[in-house]
């Protein structure tokens, strides 16, 4: 198989593509199940009910039918798939123990409908996905063995990584997924910047950093939509996403085990890097489900900006 980065290869499907990798066939299966997963999802999003559904997540947040119905869908999914051993995501409030032996087994951490509050304007959104090996869900992010998104667009595209370059697949007339863009880089330095957070509350080290992009004739490519910015980032090559600590709000808004691990192992392997303003993303030990960190990722040379601003 050709590595050339930004080659294109169509027809290749999934599950090919992962058994050409040499990763253990467990693995496969699992990424292969998330995928089929992911079709029911894309389904209820078409077709499903876009009301409340009159619950709440951890996090107090007031929960659709569609973020409860996707949580299912994948939930059911993971269970029955044999080579999942716990199980997190962004809807449940504690860690699910499928199978208490995590031999050969791997654990989940998901967000089932990222962006699901942007459906009802019917803007892109996605589901978000890291895999561990074992029973441990609560380790650094570096130590994830894959991670993956499926981006819910005009066009639904997956984006996974095994620790061996990041590659999309889009989805065809028969609904399978087929490799479009193999080892996707991103360059150095880029002009497009996606600044999450109102921006009254920012820092003055977040607004001069905001000034810098503007002044060097970086262009906002904002969607309200964590994957389809990150994606936005991988396709074209360039850019930087940002979601500080706003006053209020030191920590941001994005969990560490459902979007930001995930995503900075993703634009990692793509050549870019992650920070939480201080540290790189992926060398931060979470302290509980629910923990948030701000973020800067995407071009390697804006990540190393905005964290020579933080230190003033
Ligand atoms: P929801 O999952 O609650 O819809 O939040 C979406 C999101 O987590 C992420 O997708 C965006 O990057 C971010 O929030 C947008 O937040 P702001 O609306 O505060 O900019």
């Amino acid at each position: 198989m050709s590595n050339e980065p930004g080659k294109t290869r169509f027809q290749l499907d999934l599950r090919r593509h992962l058994r050409s990798q040499n990763i253990c066939d467990n693995l496969i299966h699992l990424i292969c199940e998330i995928s089929e997963a992911s079709k029911y999802v894309i389904n209820a999003v078409r077709t499903g009910d876009l009301g409340v559904a009159g619950t709440s997540n951890l996090y107090g947040e007031q929960q659709l039918a569609l973020d409860v119905l996707s949580d299912r869908i994948l939930r059911k999914r993971l269970i029955h798939s044999g080579v999942v051993c716990n199980i997190a995501s962004e809807e449940m409030e504690t860690i699910l123990q499928t199978q208490a032996n995590s031999e050969g087994l791997y654990s989940v951490a998901y967000d089932p409908l990222d962006g699901s509050s942007l459906v009802d304007a019917n803007l892109a959104i996605g589901t978000i996905i890291s895999i561990f090996k074992g029973h441990d869900l609560l380790q650094e992010g570096k130590k994830q063995v894959a991670a993956m998104y499926i981006l819910y667009g005009p066009r639904v595209s997956l984006v996974y990584s095994i620790g061996n370059g990041v590659h999309e697949f889009t989805m065809n007339q028969l609904m399978e997924f087929t490799l479009s863009k193999e080892n996707i880089r991103l360059k150095p330095s880029g002009d497009i910047y996606a600044p999450g957070g109102l921006r009254k509350k920012y820092t003055p080290e977040n607004e001069k950093f905001v000034k810098y992009l503007e002044d060097k004739g970086s262009k906002l490519r904002y969607s309200g939509g964590f994957v389809p910015d990150i994606n936005q980032i991988l396709i074209k090559g360039k850019g930087v996403f940002m979601y500080p600590a706003l006053l209020g709000a030191p920590k941001g808004k994005l969990r560490l085990l459902f979007e930001l691990n995930p995503m900075a192992f993703l634009v990692e392997q793509a050549g870019g890097a992650a920070s939480n303003g201080k540290i790189s993303i992926l060398d931060i030990k979470p302290e509980s489900l629910d923990h948030r960190e701000p973020v800067y990722i995407g071009c390697c040379e804006e990540v190393r900006k905005a964290v020579e601003l933080q230190a003033g």
